[in-house]
């Protein structure tokens, strides 16, 4: 059992039955800390997921979960409607014994979920049928996503994807240079500022109302959804704490960039690191299949510049928390993000020195 919170006050605050009988740290985020609970009721155990929301990142906790309910609800209410079981093709909240969507226990928040059995999250392509697969879980989230009224959502993280506002943040970062490593990585930040006009490719298209703004998930890596074990198919999209306002290609592309990686996100040899192209058109041809009519002409276009610019935007965000001191993202050793920034530098070149073949893929 771990021990690092009071785990038996907290998980006591929601409406779970029986006994806590077990908690332990589970999946591979980086930005909240996750639980696996196991509750013993009356000899049967029942598995929940509990996570401490990282509310240095989401400061107003109380309008994200809003957010999430609104979005579990619609979720919720989509499955019904086509017959399926809401407790496994979509998160469902527990709430607190009084009614709530989170608990605080004066320092830390909160939140637990139904664990979907059954199922699993992958960190890495295994067979390209799940990669597939995951393409069309997100294509339909997205698909569903563009019925959901987007004024009723609270911007959590405003500029997200705003790849110009990362390179600003970026750019400040080298000159602070807080912790006194800019000299050590005077080469990686030579690649970044060599491609800065990357920055402005998506963001100048929803600027100037080339390409619309949608609510979009802003976060769709492999482990942001849950295979079934049997089926193999994707049956619920996780992670909602960044769905706000955004752009389809974003969606697309942070899919490619996590996916399409021949290694680890953090493989330290970037050696082994290769962008496989396959990879990019089962991913294509799964997300154009479901993401359904809505999708523009001009979107379908920018689709390889999302795999480009959420492949830099990523690595460029590695890389000012190396320089920052490792304060967003979790790491469990020295230079984990600097490696992490490396692998999406060299995917950004594999890309590049293959786009045509990506555009062409997409016509
Ligand atoms: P983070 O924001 O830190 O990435 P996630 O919400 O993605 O956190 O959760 C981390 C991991 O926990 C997921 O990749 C998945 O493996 C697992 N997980 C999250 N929610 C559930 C759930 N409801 N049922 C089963 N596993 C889950
Ligand atoms: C974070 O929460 P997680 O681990 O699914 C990050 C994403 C990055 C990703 C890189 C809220 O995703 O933006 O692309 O790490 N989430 C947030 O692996 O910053
Ligand atoms: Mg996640």
């Amino acid at each position: 059992m771990n021990n690092e919170f009071a785990f038996q006050n907290i998980v006591g605050q929601f409406q779970v039955e029986g006994t806590l009988a077990d908690c332990e740290r589970y999946g591979e985020g980086h930005i909240n800390d996750t639980f696996k609970v196991t509750m013993d009721d009356a000899g049967k155990c029942v598995h929940y997921i509990l996570q401490r929301i990282n509310n240095r990142l989401f400061t107003d906790v109380a309008k994200l979960m809003r957010n999430i309910e609104l979005v579990t609800d619609f979720c919720r209410k989509s499955v019904l409607a086509r017959g399926g079981d809401p407790m496994r093709e979509c998160l469902t909240l527990i709430r607190t014994k009084d009614g709530q969507a989170y608990c605080h226990d004066g320092e830390n928040y909160f939140r637990m979920y139904v664990f979907i059995e059954n199922a699993t999250t992958y960190q890495a392509v295994r067979d390209p049928k799940d990669f597939y697969e995951s393409a069309v879980a997100f294509g339909s989230f997205a698909n569903l996503l563009a019925e959901f009224d987007a004024s009723q959502l609270y911007e959590v993280l405003p500029d997200f994807h705003n790849t110009k506002v990362r390179y600003a943040n970026f750019e400040a970062a080298v000159q602070k240079d807080a912790c006194g490593r800019a000299k050590e990585v005077a080469s990686e930040i030579e690649w970044v500022n060599a491609h800065k006009d990357l920055c402005g490719k998506l963001v100048d298209a929803i600027a100037s109302g080339e390409i619309p703004l949608r609510v979009t998930h802003n976060d769709t890596k492999l482990n942001n959804v849950m295979l079934d074990n049997e089926t193999g198919k994707g049956i619920a999209v996780i992670d909602l704490d960044t769905v706000m306002p955004g752009s389809l290609c974003y969606d697309f592309g942070d899919s490619i960039r996590f996916g399409c990686n021949s290694a680890a996100e953090d493989e330290p040899d970037a050696g082994k690191v290769h962008f496989v192209f396959d990879l990019y058109k089962t991913y294509l041809d799964g997300y154009l299949s479901a993401v359904g009519e809505g999708i523009t002409q001009r979107e379908k276009e920018l689709l390889p510049w999302g795999a480009v610019l959420m492949t830099y935007e990523c690595g460029m965000r590695f890389l000012t928390d190396y320089l920052e001191g490792d304060v967003y993202f979790r790491t469990h050793r020295p230079g984990h993000n600097l490696d992490r920034a490396h692998t999406q530098f060299k995917l950004v070149d594999e890309m590049l020195a293959c786009f045509e073949k990506m555009q062409a893929a997409v016509k």
